[in-house]
Formats: C-alpha cells, structure tokens, sequence
C-alpha cells in the first residue's frame, strides 16, 4: 500500500440500464484508474428508491478506495466515470444509471464546499449505505459516533436485501 493513499468510502448506485451491471462496470473503472486503488467492495443489495418512489428499485454497493487524489479531484474522477456510463444530470433525487458518491474521505476530515460535503449528508439516513458499510468494515465510526455493525442493526431495513448473485 502506498503511504500517500488516502483510504475512502464511496458509494455506488444505479437504477435504470441493468443496474447491476452499472455497478460493475464502474468497478471496473475503479479498477483500472491510476490514481485509485480498489480495496474492497460489499455485495450488491436490492433498495427501494428514497424520494419520489415512481422510480425502479436500485441496486447499492459500498467500496473502500484507496487514492492519492485530492477530495475535488476523486470527484472529478468519479463524476468522469458516471459521465462515461451515461449518467445525465437531470431530476434532484430521480433515477439515475450511475451515482459515486464520497462518503468518507480519510479519517475525519470534513468538507463543505459548494461542489462536496464530506461526510456525505444523507449516510445516516440511508439503509442501502449503513449496511453494505456494516459488512466490509463493521467497525467503523459513523459521524453518529456508533460501529457500522450496531447501527446496522438498529435501523429500518425497508426491504433492502442482497442480490442473488451480488
Ligand atoms: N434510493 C436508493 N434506494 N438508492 C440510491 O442510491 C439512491 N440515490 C439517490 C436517491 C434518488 C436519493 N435515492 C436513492 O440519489
């Protein structure tokens, strides 16, 4: 491992375009950048949309990156990848071929920028993040100040659940 590597958590998700294969390819991307290391990845999980829910269900993963890039410019390559696979940005909140979201940046920076929050806002809130995060890295301390595992198990569901062959 390079020392300069800062360890990240971003999430993934897709609802339109094959999902699951969004997902894997943007892994792929991941993959092969070369300023980012994939470390790990939970299974793929089935959610039910947040926001307007005339929308498909999503399929969510979370992965553990490692990167010497700096947090504007993961963003800009994380937006690159989502550009690639198709993603337009159109509705707040509606469906979406490929969504990389920031999560966590290193051990406790945070940042707000107009472009970046980090943490990512909406984790605490979000069952498709908490318990992907729960599974590759159970010890984590949310910004809540709980383990991944614990508050995994104390939040609502709403019908996530892993895909079949994820
Ligand atoms: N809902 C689910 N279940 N998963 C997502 O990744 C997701 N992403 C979004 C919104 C539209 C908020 N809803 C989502 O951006």
């Amino acid at each position: 491992m390079n020392a300069l590597m800062t360890e990240c958590i971003i999430g993934l998700g897709a609802n339109l375009n094959e999902p699951a294969q969004q997902l894997t390819q943007a892994l792929a991307q991941l993959t092969a950048h070369a300023d980012i290391e994939l470390r790990v990845c939970s299974r793929f999980y089935t959610s039910t949309p947040m926001g307007p829910h005339a929308q498909p269900d999503y399929v969510n993963a979370v992965a553990i990156i490692g990167t010497v890039l700096a947090p504007l410019e993961l963003l800009d390559a994380l937006q690159h990848i989502e550009a690639s696979q198709g993603r337009e940005r159109t509705l707040r909140w509606g469906p979406r071929t490929l969504d990389l979201d920031i999560l966590f940046y290193g051990q406790q920076l945070n940042i707000n920028s107009d472009r970046l929050t980090i943490p990512h806002p909406g984790v605490l809130e979000r069952e498709f993040v908490i318990v992907p995060l729960a599974e590759i890295a159970p010890d984590f301390i949310l910004p809540n100040q709980i383990t991944a595992a614990q508050f995994a198990q104390e939040i609502d569901l709403k019908g996530l659940r892993p895909l079949a062959n994820g």
